[in-house]
């Protein structure tokens, strides 16, 4: 998966700290040892050098690695933890892991180096990651990558976007996802190149990276929005990105405002990309192609993508709104221990992506919107309505909850609750913490609104649409 690497070139730069590739490779071998047989761990994802050791040598020793949220709550975490059945727990030494960890045996990832002699590399098919994402109703389910769908996907952006070992990827993403961890970390690697992780997202922080070695920004919407909002008058931050070989936007869309005020100030095309933790990239505007703002671009090598209407037929003319469905490489195996949602997730083999599209006369797709009104797209973080009304619902001052997702120019989307209170009405930061302390903070309702009833059908279904007019 990754070149066997002496390389004294830095392969990651978190803040002050470096890691060469030789050293990674000795490290990561290192723990890879002590990993080799175990049927799968969990990695504490903090934005650390450690999470990337971690990481990298669970790939070594051919172990499924599960990546968590250091912000997760503990209802998640519970759930995740029982669903997985994680045999370690990977964490930096020192780093403070909650209760619902605290009967998995704990693994400090040191930077200890040391030869090892690796296992052989398990075969394509072999599941490399289980990352977990939200649907539109229950928990979250575990999504298995295996190792072809990581080698392809990131050979194929490699190939879009002219990624070389070159190359710096600076970005400032959390590392239990699949942008900023398999492309923004499993990527320079593979590429032999170098990850300049900021830590923490800001403007200043960008500017400074850029303006340095920095070739590439990877970056969310709301990233490339607060970036917009602010090139206009910083030329500073201008200039570090007029020098950059590539901005890449992915994981949400990027309004065409936001492209077009910072190709304005910079001189630079932000190049979007489209993607999900279930299918890894799908299509991408190339880097020597037509940068189209609010465009998704084209299929990437060796990914099929189609376009059907509502009783599965595929749509062949230009223009025609239909569902996005692919097929290829990149694919995920399967939901965890959920065969049923994994069955009815493909059609014929398709897998429905639940986004719609449309496809100019130049093959360049663009997404118009998505199937399911119950996934909120918030900050490029996707977040199922259900998951936050059952949390909301566990609350004695709730009576009844619905939660929408409202256009926000900021997250894309920010998410409401519409609460029936139970009595006195709480206060609304009340029930904002309880969503953050036992989902995730960033699945917290970002406005809640206390309201007498819910509006339903006839069948008793709160009617959503007619709550957001
Ligand atoms: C606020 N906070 C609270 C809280 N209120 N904590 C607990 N309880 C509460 N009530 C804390 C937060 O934890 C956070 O802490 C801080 O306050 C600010 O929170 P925020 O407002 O949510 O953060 P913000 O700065 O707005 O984050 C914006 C962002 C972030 C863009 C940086 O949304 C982000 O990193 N998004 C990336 C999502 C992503 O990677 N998606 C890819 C999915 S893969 P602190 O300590 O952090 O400041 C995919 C496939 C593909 O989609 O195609 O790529
Ligand atoms: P996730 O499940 O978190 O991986 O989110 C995947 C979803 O993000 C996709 O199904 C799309 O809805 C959305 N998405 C990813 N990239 C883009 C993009 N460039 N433009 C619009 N939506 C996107």
């Amino acid at each position: 998966m990754f070149p066997k690497s002496q390389s004294d070139r830095v392969a990651l730069r978190f803040g002050d700290r470096t890691l060469t590739h030789a050293k990674l490779a000795s490290c990561a071998g290192a723990l890879a040892q002590q990993l080799a047989g175990l049927p799968r761990v969990a990695v504490w994802a903090t934005p650390t050098i450690e999470t990337c050791v971690a990481v990298v040598a669970a790939l070594l020793a051919g172990v499924p690695a599960v990546p968590l949220n250091p912000k997760v709550g503990e209802r998640e975490l519970a759930h995740i933890v029982a669903d997985s059945a994680p045999a370690a727990i990977l964490a930096a030494p020192g780093e403070r892991l909650p209760e619902g960890l605290h009967a998995v045996p704990r693994k400090d990832v040191t930077l200890d180096t040391g030869s090892a002699e690796l296992p052989p590399e398990p075969g394509p098919e072999a599941p490399a990651l289980i990352v977990y994402t939200s649907g539109t109703t229950g928990s979250p389910k575990g999504v298995v990558l295996p190792r072809r769908a990581i080698v392809s996907t990131l050979d194929a952006v490699a190939d879009a976007w002219g990624w070389t070992g070159k190359d710096v990827l600076v970005h400032a993403l959390p590392l239990f996802h699949v942008h900023g961890l398999i492309l923004g970390v499993l990527g320079p690697l593979r590429r032999g190149g170098t990850l300049h992780h900021l830590g923490k997202f800001s403007t200043e922080l960008v500017a400074q990276a850029l303006a340095g070695d920095g070739t590439m920004l990877f970056g969310v919407p709301t990233m490339y929005h607060r970036i917009a909002e602010e090139v206009g008058s910083t030329p500073r931050l201008a200039n570090a990105l007029s020098w950059a070989r590539l901005l890449v936007s992915g994981s949400a869309a990027l309004p065409v405002r936001d492209h077009e005020r910072i190709a304005a100030a910079t001189g630079q095309r932000v190049v979007e990309r489209y993607g999900m933790t279930e299918t890894l990239m799908n299509t991408s505007v190339r880097a020597d192609g037509d940068r189209k703002p609010g465009a998704v671009g084209v299929p990437l090598a060796g990914v099929e993508v189609r376009l059907v209407d509502d009783s599965g037929a595929e749509l062949h003319e230009t223009g025609a709104v239909g569902e996005i469905q692919v097929r290829g490489p990149n694919l995920f195996t399967e939901y965890l221990n959920r065969p049923d949602a994994t069955a009815e997730a493909f059609a014929d083999g398709w897998f429905r992506t639940g986004d719609v599209g449309t496809r100019d006369g130049d093959g360049y797709y663009r997404i118009v919107g998505r199937k399911a009104t119950d996934i909120i797209k918030s900050g490029g973080y996707k977040i199922g309505a259900g998951e936050i009304e059952n949390a909301l619902l566990e609350h004695p001052a709730v009576a009844e909850v619905a939660v929408t997702g409202e256009p926000d120019d900021d997250l894309g989307e920010r998410i409401i609750a519409w609460v029936v209170p139970a009595g006195a009405a709480p206060a609304a930061s009340e029930l904002v913490d309880h969503v953050a302390r036992l989902l995730t903070p960033h699945k917290r309702p970002r406005l809640v609104r206390f309201v007498e009833s819910l509006p339903r059908n006839d069948m008793g279904k709160v009617m959503k649409r007619a709550l957001r007019e």
